[in-house]
């Protein structure tokens, strides 16, 4: 507030006090001993590297602080237009490394604790992941916040504040098994905002009132009210002083701690029930992903997110004392999917309700305001809400939706008179039993742009899903920003070694800003010196790799074998199951050779990692049978290391950062047109791992980039799907005979009970094949034999991984967020001067 500002004259002391940086090494190291003897009330007779880590991650903080302070004050001086990011999930990860790396004092601390008496490494690893999302969709909404600090925009991303994250997965005899991700007993990064709260109503009534002009309006009460409190994280760009705002809204009830009367009563129970119904909403992360559950908690957590969220953009905006019409001029809004399109809603609910504007006004506003961003084309990904349900909990705003639907399909019947089947078709409501809202149509409905995230997908959604929404709204509407990841995590963070070397030969670190500058790194790819460095930090990266996997699986793997890489959320479309059929075949076919023939082959490790959704009983069949594969394999003394199947427990991002620049190969290999983009993909071929892959999602960009001849393609394209899948369904295709060998194999037991893989061979047979994985299957195995023997010429090899690396600028997040700022939420950067 203006009244507690410090007086002009006395700002300049202020100011001094309030640094930025360390002046210095001992600086650093006076604030982490600071912290630990106070903050922490520890001492150097009890310092372990968790109070290392505690005491380290409070120093930092501080100065990080100071700079976000000042970004904030900056920003509301700019008076700009800012990007307000939606969204449920921000897979956001360790903090620690990340901002010693962004505020360039990672050489400081790696002495400074060094001097202390730790290893700055063990530090980090003390840290807990804040996982809160599921897999590619959080991960990528962080990586678009470090692009958005790291190019200086006022940007602020809006969430929920889970008491759970996504939960941990523990494998116990070769089953997966979920155990709750209680992250929040130290976590410095998060600063409580109690005087930002808001008030959340839901459920009550409606009732209309006139008044004395005859004007009709609503009023929404007596419905059950929880408050929303702020947790703010601050989000540093890369050599920059830009710091932005991640909001996190946590939720608590809104009248006193606990019912007095109840308490007094001896209703002990009671007294805390209601408390206990309001924290539940932020309480823990729906596990799914690309699946839509249809909950009641779960729509309750988007409309108490959204509301909250939306009440503090227009508080602020109402600060700027501008005209309504002006909002979208100061306000962008990315939907992150559907699960936010209730703001849509919310706004419109805002202006009429509240604020006093016309329906027309209102709609003009809310619909320059939104952007929608679509991840998937999979029909069970694509939320639906029962109109029962919503009338219940969100009464208000199922009126507006019927009135958005209405005035909508007015605008469709005049463009397509007696088009009867056209209205039933892009219709917001669906007329099923009982009836459901689209929240994809409402989505477009109310947004300016739509974009999909690779250029496979975006032309898709139009081509199906979103057809008939370009007869009606024309194309320009809909538009493509192909996904990135960032580079300071994803090559930085996670692979120092090849970063260095890169910088070595670039003359700097300016390639992470601007990651186009890899491609100089081209006419290094003949220098003999660099390429023997090249290959040396990736087996460095996969000795790591291999004591990491030792000492949690007790699996030796070779790391001179050939280390085949997939990692991601299991799902029966990412096809884990055709990468273990694949493993099978391979196994069954070295225990028919001589020893003659089996020393010619390529030593493998095939690794996998992913957790399953709970109630994914298929997902979690496929993790089952990975595991039975393994514990067969790798006792196996007549294969000995020319197969050892890993599954690596609990993947996450931190665990990402270990795997990743150890791949040699890496599997992106989903059903042709169902990956709408993948972003492990970017990853793993930013640090020299080449990839084997479907023609789906980003994987076709990433081959136009990086050429042909440095990527594994199989399988076939997604306009063959629907003839196949047709073909399935009246019986006219015969299982591929490998597979057919790899399924008898696991009925005859080979692999423990055969019982248990029913689902997953019915799934092959009597299912159809949806995903077609016996079509590609012999596809799939000769791409395969392809690997091992090009992995054989290690020089053609290094000269792949090399020339992919140079070529793989594209894919940075710091160019999908300037196509954002251009293309869809028309905003400039504000730099800071020093
Ligand atoms: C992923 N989607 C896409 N969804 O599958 C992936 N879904 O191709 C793409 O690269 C990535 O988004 C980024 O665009 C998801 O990760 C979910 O996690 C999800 C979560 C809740 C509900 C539905």
């Amino acid at each position: 507030a203006i009244e507690a500002s410090i007086p002009q004259p006395l700002r300049e002391t202020w100011r001094k006090l309030a640094a930025t940086e360390f002046k210095g090494k001992e600086e650093f190291q006076r604030e982490v001993v600071r912290h630990v003897e106070t903050t922490l009330a520890r001492s150097m007779y009890n310092c372990d590297d968790l109070a290392a880590y505690s005491g380290t991650a409070l120093a930092v903080r501080d100065k990080l602080v100071v700079s976000w302070n000042k970004t904030q004050q900056h920003q509301t001086l700019q008076d700009q237009k800012r990007i307000y990011y939606l969204s449920l999930e921000f897979l956001m990860g360790r903090t620690l490394d990340n901002s010693l790396l962004n505020t360039g004092i990672k050489d400081t601390a790696r002495e400074g604790v060094g001097e202390l008496g730790f290893r700055i490494e063990d530090v980090i690893d003390k840290e807990h992941d804040a996982a809160l999302g599921n897999g590619g969709l959080g991960r990528l909404a962080a990586c678009f916040l470090d692009s958005l600090a790291t190019l200086n925009y006022p940007a602020w991303g809006y969430g929920l504040r889970y008491r759970y994250g996504i939960f941990k997965q523990e494998i116990v005899d070769g089953y997966q098994v979920e155990v709750p991700d209680y992250w929040l007993d130290f976590n410095p990064w998060e600063f409580p905002r109690h005087d930002v709260c808001v008030d959340i109503m839901f459920y009550g009534y409606v009732t209309k009132v006139s008044d004395n002009d005859g004007k009709i309006s609503h009023l929404w009460e007596g419905g059950e009210i929880v408050q929303a409190i702020a947790y703010d994280v601050p989000i540093p760009g890369y050599e920059t002083s830009t710091t932005n705002n991640l909001r996190l809204w946590s939720s608590k009830p809104s009248s006193g701690e606990f019912d007095f009367q109840k308490f007094n009563s001896g209703d002990y129970e009671g007294s805390i029930r209601e408390q206990q119904k309001a924290e539940t909403i932020s309480a823990v992360l729906y596990p799914n992903d690309n699946i839509s559950a249809g909950k009641e908690l779960r729509l309750k957590q988007q409309y108490f997110w959204v509301a909250a969220s939306l009440h503090d953009i227009v508080r602020r905006f109402k600060k700027s004392h501008r005209p309504w019409k002006e909002f979208p001029d100061q306000v962008a809004i990315q939907l992150n999917d559907t699960h936010p399109t209730l703001a849509i809603v919310e706004l419109q609910r805002i202006f009429i309700d509240i604020e006093g504007l016309t329906w027309d006004q209102s709609w003009d506003i809310v619909t320059r305001t939104f952007g929608y961003t679509n991840h998937t084309v999979l029909p069970e990904a694509l939320e639906k809400w029962s109109v029962p349900l919503f009338q219940s909990l969100l009464p208000r705003h199922l009126q507006i939706i019927y009135e958005i639907n209405l005035y909508f399909l007015q605008g469709v019947e005049k463009k397509f008179p007696k088009d009867r089947d056209m209205l039933q078709r892009v219709s917001i409501i669906e007329e099923s039993q009982p009836q459901v809202i689209r929240m994809a149509y409402l989505a477009i409905i109310g947004s300016h742009k739509v974009n999909g995230v690779a250029e496979l997908h975006s032309d898709l959604i139009k081509a199906t899903i979103f057809k008939d929404f370009i007869a009606v709204f024309g194309p320009d509407k809909f538009t493509n920003v192909t996904n990135g990841i960032t580079p300071r995590r994803w090559l930085h963070q996670a692979n120092p070694k090849l970063s260095d070397l890169i910088a070595s030969k670039l003359g700097g670190y300016d390639f992470l800003k601007d990651l186009n500058l890899l491609k100089g790194l081209e006419q290094w790819v003949d220098d003999k010196e660099f390429r023997k460095e090249w290959m040396e930090i990736k087996l460095a990266a996969k000795i790591r790799l291999a004591k990491y996997i030792r000492d949690t699986t007790q699996i030796a793997v070779n790391p001179h074998s050939l280390f085949d890489i997939q990692v991601k959320r299991i799902h029966e479309y990412k096809r884990q199951q055709m990468n273990i059929f694949g493993v099978i075949y391979r196994y069954l076919r070295l225990k028919q050779m001589k020893p003659e023939e089996l020393k010619k082959q390529v030593p493998r490790a095939s690794i996998f990692g992913g957790k399953a959704a709970p109630g994914y009983w298929m997902a979690k069949t496929i993790i089952r049978l990975i595991t039975a594969v393994g514990e067969v394999v790798n006792t196996d003394k007549d294969i000995g290391d020319l197969l050892k199947v890993v599954f690596i427990e609990d993947y996450n991002v931190s665990k990402a950062e270990i795997i990743i620049p150890a791949s040699d190969i890496s599997e992106h290999i989903s059903t042709a047109g169902t990956e709408a983009s993948g972003t492990s993909n970017m990853k793993f071929v930013l640090n020299g791992g080449l990839i084997i892959g479907t023609c789906d999602g980003a994987n076709i960009e990433i081959t136009r980039e990086i050429g042909e001849d440095n990527i594994f393609l199989l399988g076939h394209l997604a306009e063959d799907v629907e003839e196949l899948r047709h073909q399935h369904r009246f019986g006219k295709v015969e299982m591929d005979p490998k597979l057919r060998l790899v399924c008898d194999a696991i009925e005859a037991g080979q692999f423990g009970d055969p019982n248990i893989y029913n689902g997953l061979i019915s799934a092959l047979t009597t299912g159809c094949d949806y995903y077609l994985v016996s079509d590609d299957f012999s596809s799939y195995l000769a791409t395969q034999d392809l690997v091992d023997t090009t992995f054989k010429d290690k020089e053609d090899w290094a000269t792949k991984s090399i020339m992919s690396v140079a070529n793989m600028g594209f894919f940075s997040a710091d160019r999908a967020i300037n196509e954002y700022a251009d293309t869809i939420w028309n905003v400039e950067p504000t730099p800071q001067k020093k």
